[in-house]
């Protein structure tokens, strides 16, 4: 079939909007029409040219909700009208890591995922001239109809609105997650998050939710203050504002260091500022963000010799097929809020300027309907 999507053809330029080539779905593949996307700052990251794993052309996106079109040869969990959320961390339930309680990892398809191909090795994608496109994070939600494996599909309750629930495919589910499953929060807790926008704003309302006494806030932009608030943030710090030395500072207002520190930022110098700035003995520092290709964080040994750990977050530590229907229906009952953090809802031919609003701190989540 054709379907029209962004394709980013090469790192740093704006992605265009074109007609392509896609492929019906293999063996354990499905074929999935997107009705919503968000944007989130990974795929600005890829597309910058900075993540590692970036390879072009491809189709981005991976912050998705849309409905099962056909199933290939052997799919058994899903059929064509169900409605779904694709994951980037998909859920196999029978690889050493699924298997394993510590980690949400799946690795049935990472290989050939982080290649941009289907785990036969080949790309369904490809522009009408026959040039093959990569697909991205297993994903590519910036296709108005795209292939996964089943097992990087979730299924969601019907009566969910696609352009709200595709937010849970990352930013929702890996801020929450990440207090719930990776951090797990304990009542009364004091909390620093560094960066407000898409990720962060998530890490407060789960901090919330966990009964977070305090939910300290750190950005360099205060035109983020209003909803973080809005989300629970007790207290906020910018950074430029702070006389001396950021760290004492931070360390003074939680009365002796977090107990939790989120880096939602992916810059490596906050990386260590949130794992400074957590309580001695006891503090973790969660990372979120993900930084550039070549970046490193260090630290004194001496933070971690004293009690400090840091630890990392991939999707929130959620299992993607078993939480992700659990989140909708979270939403569904108002137990957690997303409507007010998608600032903006854009048409496909308007995904540019969706990024560009993201480099201005304008928007927190803008979001494509197709
Ligand atoms: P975003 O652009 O919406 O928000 C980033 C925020 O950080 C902005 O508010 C910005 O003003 C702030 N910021 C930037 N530099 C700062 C600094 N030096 N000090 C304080 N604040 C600063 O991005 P997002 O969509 O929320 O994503 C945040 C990070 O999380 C990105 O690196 C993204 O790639 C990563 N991410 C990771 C996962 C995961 O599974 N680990 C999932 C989604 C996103
Ligand atoms: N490809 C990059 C790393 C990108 C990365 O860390 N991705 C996160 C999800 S970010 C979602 O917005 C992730 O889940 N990583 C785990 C994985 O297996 O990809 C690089 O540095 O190579
Ligand atoms: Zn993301």
């Amino acid at each position: 079939m054709r379907t029209t999507a962004a394709v980013a053809l090469e790192a740093g330029k704006p992605m265009e909007i074109m007609e392509v080539n896609l492929d019906g779905p293999k063996a354990g593949e499905v074929l999935v029409e997107i009705k919503a996307t968000g944007l989130c700052h990974t795929d600005d990251f890829t597309l910058s040219g900075a993540d590692p794993e970036g390879a072009f052309p491809a189709i981005l996106g991976h912050e998705g909700a849309g409905v099962v079109v056909e199933v290939g040869p052997g799919v058994t969990s899903l059929e064509p009208g169900d409605h779904v959320i694709p994951l980037y961390t998909p859920e196999c339930r029978e690889c050493d890591y699924c298997l394993n309680p510590k980690t949400n990892l799946c690795q049935a398809v990472r290989a050939t995922q982080g290649q941009g191909v289907m785990p036969d090795g080949t790309s369904r994608f490809s522009m009408l001239d026959g040039t093959p496109i990569l697909h991205y994070m297993g994903c590519s939600t910036f296709s108005n109809h795209t292939v996964l494996p089943e097992i990087a599909l979730a299924k969601v309750r019907k009566d969910a609105p696609f352009d709200k629930i595709c937010y849970i495919g990352c930013g929702v589910t890996t801020g929450i997650g990440a207090v719930i499953n990776t951090a797990k929060v304990e009542l009364g807790s004091r909390c620093v998050v560094f960066g407000l926008g898409g990720i962060g704003l998530n890490v407060i309302q789960g901090l919330r939710m966990a009964g977070a006494d305090q939910i300290v806030g750190v950005d360099l932009n205060p035109s983020k203050v209003e909803m973080a608030t809005r989300f629970g943030m007790t207290d906020f710090v910018n950074p430029n504002d702070v006389d001396g030395d950021l760290v004492g500072h931070l360390v003074e207002l939680t009365g002796g260091g977090a107990d939790y520190s989120f880096d939602a930022t992916g810059n490596v110098k906050v990386m260590r500022d949130a794992l400074e700035c957590a309580h001695k003995g006891w503090g973790e520092s969660i990372i979120i963000g993900v930084a550039p290709a070549g970046a490193e964080i260090s630290t004194r040994p001496f933070q971690l010799v004293t009690g400090r750990v840091w630890k990392g977050t991939a999707f929130g530590g959620a299992r993607g097929r078993t939480d992700v229907p659990k989140i909708v229906d979270w939403y569904m009952q108002g137990k957690i809020e997303i409507d007010p953090m998608i600032t903006h809802t854009l048409k496909l031919d308007e995904i540019n300027k969706g990024f560009e609003m993201m480099h201005a701190g304008e928007s927190i989540r803008s979001v494509v309907v197709y």
